[in-house]
């Protein structure tokens, strides 16, 4: 689209376009686009080549310097939130983070928390098996804190390196679902030094705005530390990644890039954005 070609205010329009349906949001569009267009007609940039260049420059820029690792707590275990809505990749990810841990050497412990659906547990408990994790769970429709509590005593016991801990995603409500996790959140902190040290969202990327509207919600309830964003392999609108940082401030530390335990990411932004226009090539 870019390449070898001539900037114009016409092509500059496409570009907008594109970004806006690449879901990078209005507020970073608007910013690169002012940019490029006052560098165009002060006769700065004059081919597309560079425009692209400069394309990708601002949009790594926008990602540059926040801390994507995961923190890990001084004496273990390290405590890992799991959070987001219904069917946004949670007990997924938490599958695939599990493996990433145990991949490293790592015990894990997985701490069943979504006990609203009996399917969740179900679901928690076969990847336990095929990763060859212990998990903790409670009887259907216990109290997901009490559930919390015992794999956090359970996880102090045995020692383990790492407690991941999958929550569930809807209640009756929005504001008992979001006490719930508070609850949580608030029963591992009392077992556990600093727990949860890392709280993750996991957003659904094929969601684009909306999954900003979650995540805000989630974000007044409870301090989210990182953001998993799951489904990126699902979607060309990469440009979500840079609309959730713009929005929300809160890294993407994880991209989950398929179904299997394997398929996740440490989240690169350089490398992402260099993907997002790899087509320009051709
Ligand atoms: N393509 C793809 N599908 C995913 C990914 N993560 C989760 N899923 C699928 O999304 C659906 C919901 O995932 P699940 O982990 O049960 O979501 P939860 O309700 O938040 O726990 C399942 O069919 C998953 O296989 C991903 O990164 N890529
Ligand atoms: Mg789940």
């Amino acid at each position: 689209m870019l390449l070898g070609r001539r900037l114009s205010e016409e092509l500059i329009d496409e570009i907008e376009a594109r970004l806006i349906a690449a879901d990078t949001g209005v507020a970073a569009t608007t910013a690169i686009i002012d940019q490029l267009r006052q560098a165009y007609r002060t006769g700065n940039t004059t081919r597309g080549d560079d425009a692209l260049e400069s394309l990708k420059g601002q949009l790594k820029a926008r990602l540059a310097g926040a801390d994507r690792s995961l923190a890990v707590a001084a004496v273990k275990p390290t405590v890992v939130l799991i959070a987001g809505v219904n069917g946004s990749g949670k007990t997924t990810s938490a599958a695939k983070i599990a493996k990433s841990f145990t991949d490293d050497g790592h015990s894990v412990l997985l701490a069943a928390a979504d006990t609203f659906r009996a399917a969740a547990v179900a679901q928690l408990s076969i990847w336990a098996e095929r990763l060859g994790v212990d998990i903790v769970k409670g009887a259907p429709g216990a109290d997901p804190a009490a559930v919390v509590f015992d794999a956090a005593d359970a996880a102090l016991a045995r020692g383990v390196d790492v407690l991941l801990i999958d929550t569930g995603g809807r209640l009756h409500t929005q504001a008992n679902l979001m006490r719930q996790l508070t609850k949580i959140r608030d029963v591992a902190a009392k077992r556990i030094p600093g727990a949860p040290h890392e709280v993750l969202l996991v957003l659904d990327a094929t969601a684009g705005q909306n999954a900003i509207a979650q995540a805000e919600i989630f974000t007044k309830a409870i301090d989210i530390t990182g953001i998993f964003l799951a489904k990126l392999d699902g979607t060309a609108k990469g440009g979500i990644v840079v609309a959730i940082h713009d929005a929300l401030g809160i890294p993407v530390k994880l991209i989950g890039l398929g179904e299997t335990p394997d398929d996740v990411e440490v989240f690169d932004p350089d490398a992402f954005i260099d993907a997002m226009f790899a087509d320009e090539k051709a």
